[in-house]
């Protein structure tokens, strides 16, 4: 399956070329830097070629397009993973040889893309290569941010935020398209004028600032089908360079503000996961990008289409979260003032092109703006947005009339805010969780009475991720040795994983398996032994927890495990204890302290536990500086057991438990997300379920009795760990460090409820889960066969399934094949 594009001479005589045109070098004298950069020209090359032929079958075809409208794409690093779905990895690899080049390290020069924060932004990267792999026309559109991510240093235990400057270089794999440039209005006034031609008031918005958005395109390949796809993120550019003319009218502030909206605005990623700030200047990304997206959307449309009642029938806008909510008035304005449509119209055809799908249950998460702020920046927007409340309010009274707290709960705009959520609900055709028990909760808790108006609308997505990237290119040796016991069809249908079952007795496979996972743990030890400095140990069992910090995620309950045990090796050094190393990888939000505290004192534990020589080696703890898509995927391959310890209710799916699962790494889970899904796949015996149910959380907080002073009173090794926060322990002294923590336990300073997830709840069950796991790692054979098992039944879990189903039960897209 070799691409022709890709015979090796004529690769190398590119790079060399590429080199000489960029740099002005021979391939002796370039660095790597721009030999990655030349590489990926000469690949760009080639993607290009199938990108126009991709976009020549499309205008023939007239499928219908799927937008996935996203604030966040974390796509990691584009060349490895071009080359994967060009089917061109290894011949390129070996042309680099011949000119005395490392394919990894040149992968290793590409700035990591991180405009995304966590699972969410992840997830589109996925859906993205899916859906370009499945054949469907699809376009991601979000926000150039100049700016991702921050990258994370760790000083003196502390998370330092170094900014990210990934444009620096210049990215090879962007391409900046100013002929779909769009013109995004923000303030003012809106003027209404009595049309008398159509009898119809006319808005016309006056006094505004505006910028142009430019769109750059990133192409998305498909796995080995020639398709490629694009991912469209949206640059500000001021409207006019700086005009001294305005000086001379004394008009110098508003052009100079409308210069700084244009620079502000794509500036930089909010780093927050799972929670909502409330910043003006997020509303104005937000209605940046949507506006400029939807504007193309619909010129796109109008260039083969003359009717736009057939919107619904060839375009959905699928809402990544309520982040890309305002598209529901954005859409409406268009129809009704640009396309002079009546209300009813409008609606009908805005309701059936929306779609939306909801990514966390935290309170915390849900946006709502203050009506002052949002209707000063978009004041036409804003008055679509309150006619729609007013529509939406009478079909409420409608439904149940005389029912006074339906509205109070229900309306979009309430108590001066303006809730997304409920716009998005309201203003579409679909609503999706993202796990089978999230979507129950949402029908059942959270979005009860929408669920009760519209059962209909409601069904549950539940979340994959790509094998292309989690395992054949994070995981190469792993991806050959199956490929040779079951061929590669798992590659583009990964439920032939199955047919791995058969080796799962079989000893020499067996044997097979576990020797490629000692080898992903020796390159992952090679990493920490250079990034931190600490010698691991690879016949030690690898304990990973890496995702976003947040409190729900509870990397403070393994700490506090890990303190625990260590306690058990100090009070009987002569108890037999497998050795264990403990990873953790993480970013805390910049203003989250409490977070940034967790990462302290993992930090402050790391560094007692590690330089103890007492206990031989038998624990060590390691934070992973600066957690991010390119060494995610390294430590997925080199990991024993997968840490997924939320509070039962919290995490809606999560994605990383799914990488873990198909790089053959047993769950150590509660009962949450999509855990749930893993463990009904693999099998119970296959995983180490612990913890309080979602039901008895929820539970909990519905009705209150949860009093987490009774394990501290009761149990001895709870109290001695939490006594260890608040004595110096880990503080060299210091008994204020970590009290907060310990407040945050069992007291009362804090305004929150003590122990708001349930550690202490939690920490015995887990404790005995994890005695489990190293009784069964102890029997070798027994383990290999679980690991095996686990990989074996990864199917379900691929990006491609989840996609079909957004396709058949929601999209409803057309397959494209490209014509030779
Ligand atoms: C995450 C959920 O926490 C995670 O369980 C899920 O797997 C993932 O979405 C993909 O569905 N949610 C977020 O990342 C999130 O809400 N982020 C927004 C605030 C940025």
């Amino acid at each position: 399956m070799l691409d022709s594009h890709f015979k090796k001479e004529e690769f190398k005589k590119a790079v060399k070329e590429n080199v000489k045109m960029l740099y002005r070098k021979t391939i002796d004298e370039a660095t790597q830097q721009q030999i990655f950069q030349a590489v990926s020209l000469a690949v760009k090359d080639v993607i290009i070629d199938n990108w126009l032929a991709t976009q020549k079958q499309y205008e023939k075809d007239d499928p219908k397009i799927v937008y996935y409208l996203s604030m966040e794409f974390l796509m990691g690093r584009a060349l490895g993973n071009n080359l994967i779905n060009l089917t061109a990895y290894k011949e390129v690899k070996e042309a680099l040889d011949e000119l005395g080049f490392d394919l990894n390290v040149i992968e290793d020069q590409e700035p990591d893309p991180a405009l995304g924060n966590g699972g969410l932004g992840r997830l589109a990267a996925c859906f993205l290569d899916s859906l370009a792999t499945l054949g469907y026309c699809a376009y991601g559109c979000g926000i150039r941010y100049h700016y991702g991510l921050f990258k994370q240093k760790i000083e003196d235990g502390y998370q330092i935020e170094v900014p990210d400057n990934w444009l620096k270089d210049g990215y090879p794999f962007e391409l900046r398209r100013p002929e779909y440039a769009k013109e995004v209005k923000f303030g003012g006034y809106v003027r209404v004028e009595y049309d008398a031609a159509t009898g119809r008031n006319r808005f016309i918005q006056e006094g505004y600032q505006s910028v142009m958005a430019i769109p750059y395109d990133m192409p998305i390949v498909g796995y080995n089908n020639k398709i490629v796809n694009t991912l469209r993120i949206w640059d500000a550019e001021p409207i006019t360079d700086f005009r001294l003319d305005l000086f001379d009218k004394g008009e110098y502030h508003k052009a100079v503000e409308q210069e700084n909206l244009a620079k502000n605005i794509v500036e930089v990623l909010y780093p927050n996961d799972n929670h909502y700030a409330g910043k003006e200047l997020r509303l104005k990304q937000q209605y940046f990008f949507i506006s400029a997206s939807i504007q193309e959307a619909i010129a796109k449309f109008k260039k083969n289409h003359d009717d736009l009642h057939d919107l619904p029938k060839k375009v959905t806008f699928q809402l990544n979260d309520t982040h890309p909510t305002m598209t529901v008035a954005e859409l409406m304005r268009i129809l009704l003032d640009e396309e002079g449509m009546e209300w009813e119209e409008a609606w009908e055809i805005t309701t059936h092109t929306c779609a939306y799908t909801n990514h966390t249950i935290m309170a915390e998460a849900l946006e709502k703006w203050p009506i002052e702020l949002f209707s000063k920046l978009l004041p036409r927007v804003y008055q679509i947005i309150e006619e729609i409340n007013r529509r939406f309010i009478l079909e409420i009274q409608n439904k149940y009339p005389g029912n006074q707290e339906k509205i109070q709960k229900m309306a979009i705009i309430y108590d001066g805010q303006v809730k997304m959520a409920h716009l998005a609900i309201a203003g579409g055709y679909s609503v999706n969780g993202v796990a089978r028990l999230h979507t129950e909760i949402l029908e059942k808790q959270e979005l009860k009475d929408f669920y009760e108006m519209y059962p209909e609308k409601f069904n549950n997505k539940t979340n994959g991720i790509t094998q292309r990237r989690f395992l054949m290119h994070a995981n190469p040796l792993l991806a050959d040795w199956i490929t040779d016991h079951i061929g590669d069809g798992w590659i583009t249908n990964l439920p032939e994983l199955a047919k791995l079952k058969v080796y799962a007795d079989d000893k020499k496979a067996l044997q097979e398996f576990m020797n490629i996972k000692y080898q992903n743990k020796v390159r992952l030890a090679k990493y920490i032994q250079e990034h931190n400095g600490i010698e691991v140990n690879p016949h030690s069992i690898f304990d990973v927890q890496v995702k976003r910090l947040h409190e729900y995620k509870r990397q403070l309950m393994n700490i506090l495990h890990v303190m625990y045990l260590y306690n058990e090796i100090k009070a009987h050094p002569e108890m037999d204890f497998y050795p264990r190393t403990f990873i953790f990888g993480a970013k805390a939000a910049a203003g989250y302290r409490r977070a940034k505290l967790t990462i302290k004192l993992i930090n402050s534990v790391a560094d007692v536990i590690n330089n103890d020589a007492s206990i031989n080696g038998k624990l060590k703890v390691v934070f992973i500086e600066n957690y991010r898509v390119s060494n995610a995927e390294l430590i997925f391959a080199a990991a024993d057991v997968s840490e997924q310890i939320s509070t039962a209710s919290k995490e809606a799916s999560g994605t990383g438990n799914m990488k873990f699962m198909l790089n053959g790494a047993p769950t150590l889970g509660t009962m949450d997300g999509a855990n749930v899904e893993i463990v009904e796949e693999v099998g119970a015996e296959n995983a180490f379920i612990f913890g309080l149910t979602a039901d008895q959380v929820i539970n909990y907080e519905n009705n209150g009795g949860y009093d987490p002073m009774q394990y501290f009173n009761n149990d001895p090794d709870i109290r001695n760990v939490l006594m260890q926060l608040i004595n110096g322990t880990y503080s060299n002294g210091d008994f204020n460090m970590f009290h907060e923590i310990y407040d945050s336990l069992l007291n009362t300073n804090c305004s929150d409820r003590a122990d708001t997830y349930f550690i202490l709840a939690d920490f015995k069950s887990y404790a005995e889960a994890q005695k489990r796991v190293e009784a069964a790692y102890r029997d070798s054979e027994g383990w290999a066969k679980m690991a095996l098992l686990n990989t074996a039944c990864a199917g379900k879990f691929s990006s491609d399934r989840t996609i079909q189903q957004y396709v058949d039960e929601i999209w409803h897209l057309d397959k494209v094949t490209i014509e030779d």
